[in-house]
């Protein structure tokens, strides 16, 4: 993460005797605290963040293009990056996390690797394509959330089985900015290109997908023993819930993802939620301290960001910065997935949000 604090260079508006006095002071790698405290303990949030969309409609043919231009194998992952237009170069979306559209053709392969940084997947567009994470292999489809937890082998693939099968993109959100911070990054690349399949496709499901447990077991992981989350399920949720009771005024219908053997969310560093705003909905002004990344799914709408309006449609991507005020607009019936780095802000205690 960057501070905007550059206390190093003596501003220019300093008096000449405290600015010949911090020109003697750089050499012993000392710098005056005064001149960048304001910077560094800000009374509110001041995110280097900004918010932005990205039109799927738009950017999906530079997508395909990259397919000519690299195999998945050569890139190991054929990704455009979400790079947040206020941080260019720095490959994030928001300050702690990464965002990109990944794109897998009928017959590739991304090879097996594996990192530290834990990354969920959020299929956008096609389907027949491939995860495989400890073995087992899940088969996407558009709107499942998928998990890879840190440090587990990963590889994906699209076996083209059907003559209709064609391009498939998702959304990759992973913690690469945190992780940076901490400088605790490791990876490593797998010996076999595709994991060796030994589980049955499903086998997590059932046993951690159905308010059940098998007995005795016992967990240790951080991350939730589910690692897809189909959309089918996920989405009748959200209509039963239409049928049932009244929209949140600020965020309709909202429900967030879990780890079945904890309640909390279902890896360490990002929380993913999908909500359902219906027809005519105008929501109203929230903010967080978690800058959020949107995918729409279904719908068109307004997320109007600190008052700059974003109109969306299904598969576009949105940002919205660190304590910047949402308000929610849908056109037609809209269903948005979403993530934020809200449980680490949880777990050291600094998580704030306001509904005004
Ligand atoms: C990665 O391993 C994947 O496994 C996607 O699909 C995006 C971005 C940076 C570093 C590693 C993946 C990534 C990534």
């Amino acid at each position: 993460m960057q501070t905007t604090a550059t206390a190093a260079a003596p501003p220019a508006t300093a008096a000449p005797e405290r600015r010949a006095y911090y020109d003697r002071i750089r050499p012993y790698h000392l710098a005056p605290l005064w001149e960048a405290l304001h910077a560094l303990v800000p009374r509110e949030p001041a995110s280097p963040c900004v918010p932005a969309l990205w039109r799927y409609a738009e950017i999906r043919p530079f997508l395909m293009e990259s397919a000519t231009l690299i195999t998945a194998e050569e890139a190991v992952r054929r990704v455009l990056v979400l790079e947040n237009p206020g941080m260019p170069g720095q490959s994030c979306t928001t300050q702690s996390l990464y965002a990109g559209l990944q794109l897998i053709m009928p017959g590739e392969v991304a090879p097996s690797h594996r990192h530290v940084q834990s990354a969920l997947r959020f299929i956008v567009d096609g389907r027949g394509a491939y995860t495989t994470v400890g073995g087992e292999r899940t088969t996407m489809h558009p709107g499942d959330f998928i998990i890879t937890p840190s440090w587990d082998w990963h590889d994906h693939g699209h076996e083209a089985l059907q003559s209709d099968s064609g391009p498939v993109v998702w959304l990759d959100g992973l913690d690469i900015p945190l992780v940076r911070f901490f400088d605790a990054g490791f990876a490593e690349n797998d010996t076999q290109q595709s994991q060796t399949v030994s589980q049955p496709e499903g086998r997590s499901y059932a046993r951690f997908g159905h308010n059940m447990v098998p007995v005795r077991h016992t967990h240790t992981s951080r991350t939730s023993p589910i690692f897809s989350y189909p959309y089918a399920r996920s989405r009748e949720a959200l209509a039963a819930l239409q049928k049932s009771e009244a929209p949140d005024a600020w965020q309709g219908w909202k429900l967030r993802y879990t780890n079945p053997l904890t309640g909390g969310a279902p890896m360490p560093t990002m929380q993913p939620c999908l909500q359902l705003l219906p027809q005519g909905f105008r929501g109203r002004s929230h903010r967080g301290t978690d800058g959020t990344v949107y995918s729409v799914v279904e719908g068109r709408g307004t997320a109007v960001v600190d008052g700059q309006r974003l109109g969306f449609q299904p598969q576009d991507t949105f940002v919205v910065p660190s304590w910047a005020r949402l308000q929610l607009e849908a056109e037609t019936d809209a269903v948005l997935f979403s993530f934020s780095d809200r449980p680490v802000q949880e777990a050291i205690g600094i998580h704030r949000e306001s509904f005004d």
